[in-house]
């Protein structure tokens, strides 16, 4: 019966991706990884690391070189399994740049001026607004489009671009037919924006690296993190959830309750009348936990290079495949002479 069902119902697909331009840390997890990991059962799944993406702000080439490896062993010890998944490093398939130069041609400049992440980064990184950061919403829709995926899993941060993605889709869809299919951002209930420990006001972020928990920090670091993270300068001291007055608490919460599946409620009574001195080892040790195996297992699968060079061999194989039939699609449309 079961059987009969999926040959019925193809799964439905799923894509997303990560920058390789810092190493991966708790929000990332939270906010977009591990739902990526519980989902991978159910829809057909396609992860790639941003490559293309992090060259709009200044890297080190043998830093991005090592991330881009050490990132896909992480995914892995995440629990994207590369025989379930496709895994892939978006630079290995060149449809992408093929197609985000069309995109561009269907993209309108007052459309990319409105985006939150050009505008902050523009103002962080000033003296470098290059083209690449004002059209990286384009590249990231021709990311998504070419495997023509019903969802696109992220953290709330990157929901502006998947709307962009969204419109510009329906604009070229207009014009010659359904290409492109439209897909939905899917932002998780709990953990789509985990803030920074030390700045409960902004996100975590690799660029703050003291209130961010890197998921290769040792356990040590993991703890003492916890215990300095900022909670509030109120006098109750006691573990409420309450956004606008106690960010930091209810960070922390945040974190405690996508972990353990518990509830804000169950929470706050497991932790009443007992104060922040105890409630923010125990979030740490939450974390380690959970973190500990992850670790382990990337430290194990950095060392074998060979490994996770055919990991990507072959998933750049099955990328392909699927983004090259959309692309000749598109090129078909547009008019470009086939040969
Ligand atoms: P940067 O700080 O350089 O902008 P980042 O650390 O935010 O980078 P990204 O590569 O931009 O990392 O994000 C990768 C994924 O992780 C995206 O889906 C994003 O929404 C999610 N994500 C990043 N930070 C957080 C966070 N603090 N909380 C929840 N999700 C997050
Ligand atoms: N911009 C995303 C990374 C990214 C992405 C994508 C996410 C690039 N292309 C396609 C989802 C789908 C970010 O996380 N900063």
């Amino acid at each position: 019966m079961q059987e009969q069902n999926n040959i019925q119902e193809p799964k439905k697909r799923m894509l997303s991706g990560i920058q390789p331009s810092g190493d991966l840390h708790l929000g990332n997890y939270l906010g977009a990884i591990k739902n990526w990991a519980d989902r991978v059962n159910d829809y057909e799944c396609y992860y790639f690391m941003a490559d293309l993406h992090t060259i709009t702000v200044r890297q080190d080439p043998a830093d991005l070189r090592r991330r881009s490896i050490n990132q896909l062993a992480q995914y892995i010890a995440c629990g994207l399994d590369p025989e379930k998944n496709v895994l892939f490093l978006q630079s290995h398939v060149p449809a992408h740049s093929q197609l985000a130069w069309v995109l561009n041609c269907y993209t309108m400049f007052g459309e990319l001026s409105r985006m939150t992440q050009f505008k902050d980064k523009s103002a962080k990184y000033a003296n470098n607004i290059n083209a690449g950061l004002f059209t990286y919403p384009v590249l990231m829709a021709a990311d998504i489009l070419l495997y023509q995926p019903d969802y696109v899993p992220v953290g709330e941060d990157q929901k502006q671009h998947v709307e962009i993605c969204r419109d510009i889709a329906q604009r070229f869809n207009s014009i010659y037919g359904d290409v492109f299919k439209i897909p939905e951002p899917l932002i998780a209930k709990t953990g789509a924006r985990i803030y920074g420990l030390t700045t409960p006001d902004a996100k975590m972020s690799k660029s703050i690296p003291d209130g961010c928990v890197f998921l290769m920090d040792s356990p040590d670091d993991i703890r003492r993190k916890f215990k300095r993270a900022v909670t509030d300068s109120d006098t109750e001291h006691c573990v409420r959830f309450d956004k606008e007055n106690k960010p930091g608490v209810s960070n922390l919460m945040n974190i405690y309750a996508t972990l353990t599946g518990k509830t804000i409620p169950e929470i706050e009574q497991e932790f009443e009348g007992k104060g922040y001195g105890v409630f923010k080892p125990a979030v740490g040790e939450v974390v380690v936990e959970h973190l500990r195996p992850i670790r382990e297992e990337a430290e194990r699968l950095m060392k074998d290079k060979a490994y996770l060079n055919d990991v990507y061999i072959a998933g750049a194989e099955k990328a392909s495949y699927i983004a090259g039939k959309t692309l000749r699609k598109v090129y078909k449309k547009v008019g470009f002479y086939q040969i």
